[in-house]
């Protein structure tokens, strides 16, 4: 810690001396505010992406190891990311303070420290997939100014101190105001400025019209939703999920920003001739409707990351013909915008009984921009980590033993078929039902073979076969229901399921990683008289 010579000294004098390095480190964590403010308002400008808080949080969302990763979605769950941003910019404001202190006590040692700042969330923009050639300037320029304001800064402390200690202490007024002045408007003009500019860089995208004016030629054939597929029971989940609903899961910070008429697929590696689509070449092959049940690796058993939707698209066997694949290729590595990648079998994309497609609409809209806006990969049977690639614009046709997907080196297996699972829906633990006819309710999947049949065993009795909705197809969910005479008390209710190649759900307990959890889930439920 550094000792401070001004505070310690004796109060007589008639100006208050200034706490300097408290000063010092507010006029760091201002100057890191004109960094940031400066550099998104260049962004806003030049490079979207080039966000120095946004662009050090993906780096980290990358190199956390995964334990970190699943405590963090554990404590924090759908607000992890602005969890991890808070975070960032916390350990910013801290780092900025303590650069502040640095420079007031030992001359350009706090300007070297915010320019090393600068230099990594430089190197963290410039490095992501999709930096534009600019991506550079508004994270160098907003260090240049944050290091002016830094020294602007201190130099006036330093007067006001000065002036304090000196025997003229009234003089001291003037340099106390001069300080403040500076350090309060930068500070109310950067927070202006930088939140201003973030906002306007998130809004004003092009794309969100571009979205608005995407008009879909219509599919040449519907999935039509079978009389009995859906029961409305208070509580059970819908058999199509809508939209505003459907489970979100990605390593994107910030929704990748793609415009459908400059968006391009290729497809490369072991192919014969690649092939480069634009969004209308691929809408033009034909649309067709598919309900596909989408399933993530990391949903435990009971949960709730799943859903149900009607995709429209292109099957992605017609794109891969068009190039050709070569025999030894058994992999087919999907990449988004923004660098994340997913590893699926070739034969889950070639497979005539399988429908692999690009989707471009959800539920008869055009994707929403979380779930993959303009194109995003639907594979029925796979976990969404190794098939359901979200703002896909390239496949490189290649091998398991010469590439490797995101999440493959951090934890998870390269291959992922969905585990088949059934959950209870109603009633809830938690939620107490009164005694009497209570319906115990349910969603089973086992894509891509279906669902045969699901059984519930209560207070561990015997299995006993429930209702099942009419399925709208393999490749989605089913609903199940079951009357039950609930008596008062508390009561275990278990389900397990069984696909239509009469094979049981797994029984073992297996957590998430590497493939999937595995289970019967067996949850408590209240009964009151
Ligand atoms: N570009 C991109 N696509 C992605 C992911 C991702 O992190 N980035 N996550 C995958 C995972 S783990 C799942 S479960 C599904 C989830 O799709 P959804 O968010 O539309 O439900 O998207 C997949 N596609
Ligand atoms: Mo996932």
């Amino acid at each position: 810690m550094t000792t401070d010579t001004v505070t310690s000294s004796d109060r007589t004098k008639t100006v208050r001396r200034p706490h300097a390095w408290i000063w010092a480190a507010l006029a760091g964590i201002v100057s890191a505010a004109v960094l940031l403010a400066v550099a998104e308002a260049l962004a806003a400008l030049v490079a979207r992406s080039a966000s120095p808080i946004l662009a050090v949080g993906s780096f980290i969302v990358d190199i956390v190891p995964r334990p970190l990763k699943e405590l963090a979605i554990t404590l924090f769950g759908e607000a992890d990311k602005i969890a991890l941003l808070a975070g960032v910019g916390l350990g910013a404001a801290v780092a900025a303070a303590v650069a502040g202190a640095l420079e007031y006590r030992f001359r350009f040692v706090g300007v070297a420290l915010l320019g090393i700042g600068g230099a990594l969330a430089t190197a963290a923009i410039v490095t992501r997939t999709g930096a534009g050639g600019l991506s550079w300037l508004p994270p160098v320029v907003g260090t240049l100014a944050g290091v002016v304001m830094l020294l602007l800064a201190i130099v006036r402390l330093r007067r006001w101190v000065a002036a304090a200690t000196a025997e003229n202490a009234p003089a001291a007024g003037a340099d106390r105001r001069q300080f403040l002045l500076l350090t309060g408007l930068t500070a109310v003009g950067a927070v202006v400025v930088g939140i201003g500019a973030r906002v306007l860089n998130a809004a004003t995208s092009s794309v969100a019209a571009a979205r608005d004016a995407l008009r879909l030629p219509a599919a040449r054939t519907t999935v039509t939703v079978p009389e009995g597929a859906n029961w409305d029971i208070e509580g059970l989940s819908p058999i199509i999920t809508p939209n505003g609903d459907f489970y979100r899961v990605d390593t994107a910070l910030t929704v990748p920003n793609v415009d459908p008429t400059t968006w391009r697929l290729s497809i490369e590696g072991m192919v014969d001739t690649p092939v480069e689509l634009s969004f209308d070449d691929l809408v033009g092959m034909g649309l067709d409707e598919y309900g596909v049940t989408l399933t993530c690796v990391s949903n435990e058993v009971g949960g709730g990351l799943v859903g149900n939707a009607i995709w429209t698209g292109v099957p992605i066997r017609d794109v891969l013909r068009m190039a050709g694949v070569q025999g030894d290729a058994d992999m087919v590595l999907s990449e988004s915008v923004d660098g994340y990648t997913a590893s699926t079998p070739l034969s889950s994309l070639t497979d005539e009984n399988l429908d692999a497609i690009f989707a471009v609409a959800m539920n008869g809209e055009p994707l929403p921009f979380e779930h993959g806006f303009p194109v995003r990969m639907v594979v029925p049977g796979l976990y969404g980590y190794v098939s359901a690639t979200k703002w896909v614009t390239k496949l490189t046709v290649t091998r398991f033993d010469q590439a490797e997907a995101y999440w493959t080196p951090r934890g998870y297996s390269a291959e992922a078929p969905i585990k088949m699972s059934s959950r209870v829906d109603t009633p809830k633990i938690g939620s107490p039902v009164a005694a009497g006819t209570v319906v115990i309710a349910g969603m089973a999947w086992a894509q891509p073979v279906g669902v045969q049949k699901v059984e519930v065993s209560i207070d561990d009795g015997d299995w006993q076969q429930t209702q099942l909705s009419t399925p709208i197809n393999d490749q989605s969910w089913v609903q199940w229901k079951l009357d039950w005479n609930a008596e008062p008390g508390s009561h275990y209710i278990a389900v397990r399921a069984t696909d239509k190649q009469g094979n049981l759900q797994i029984q073992d307990q297996a957590p998430i990683a590497p493939d999937g959890s595995s289970g019967w889930q067996r949850t408590l439920v209240t009964v009151s008289s």
